[in-house]
């Protein structure tokens, strides 16, 4: 009747949670998500990089139970955006999320379900609460791997149908040498 309560170390130089079930995505999986289609299709031809790699360690989806997961966002650009995650909101819209940066440098972009955004930089320390409704995505704006552990609902689930068909309203570009966060022409 009771579950095993669980201990385990996490690695803050690789991310890797012993035990814990690990995904990769390539960027051969991420069709449609860069402004720049050419230099995707050019990387995907010239060895498919690995964009990143998920650890997680995850429960039934009831409510009332929580998961947790590292994710390595390598270093990388296409065109002038930087790597990101997917992006998704949660299946159940009204679940939170918690996320705190282990290594290297990025941020995370925010968005409400009408489309406003919000960037948060982050760095190793940097904790982020993610609110009930907002679809979220983080982006590696460093030159090593960004490596951060997010602990979120078991029953929060992920919708990734809207970020894959209309993105963010803003992207996340190196111009002139510097980090900007601009409107997305495609919005
Ligand atoms: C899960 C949490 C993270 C992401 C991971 C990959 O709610 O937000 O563990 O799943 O960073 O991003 P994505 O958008 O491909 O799921
Ligand atoms: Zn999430």
């Amino acid at each position: 009747m009771y579950k095993e309560p669980l201990g385990v170390k996490v690695d803050f130089e690789t991310g890797i949670i012993p035990g814990a079930k690990k995904s990769v995505r390539r960027l051969s999986d991420m069709k449609g998500y860069f402004l720049d289609e050419k230099a995707w299709e050019e990387m995907v031809k010239n060895g498919d990089p690995v964009v990143y790699e998920v650890y997680a360690v995850e429960q039934e989806e009831k409510e009332g139970d929580l998961n947790f997961a590292t994710t390595v966002l390598y270093p990388g650009k296409v065109g002038k955006e930087f790597f990101f995650t997917k992006g998704h909101f949660h299946a159940k819209k009204d679940r939170a999320e918690i996320y705190i940066a282990l290594k290297g440098k990025g941020g995370m972009l925010l968005q409400t379900p009408e489309g406003e955004a919000r960037w948060i930089p982050m760095e190793p320390g940097t904790v982020v609460y993610v609110p009930p409704y907002w679809a979220h995505r983080t982006v590696n704006t460093g030159n090593e791997p960004f490596i951060f552990l997010a602990i979120y609902p078991a029953d929060a689930g992920h919708d990734y149908g809207t970020i894959a068909e209309k993105g963010f309203s803003k992207v996340v570009i190196e111009e002139d040498g510097e980090v900007k966060v601009v409107d997305n022409p495609r919005w």
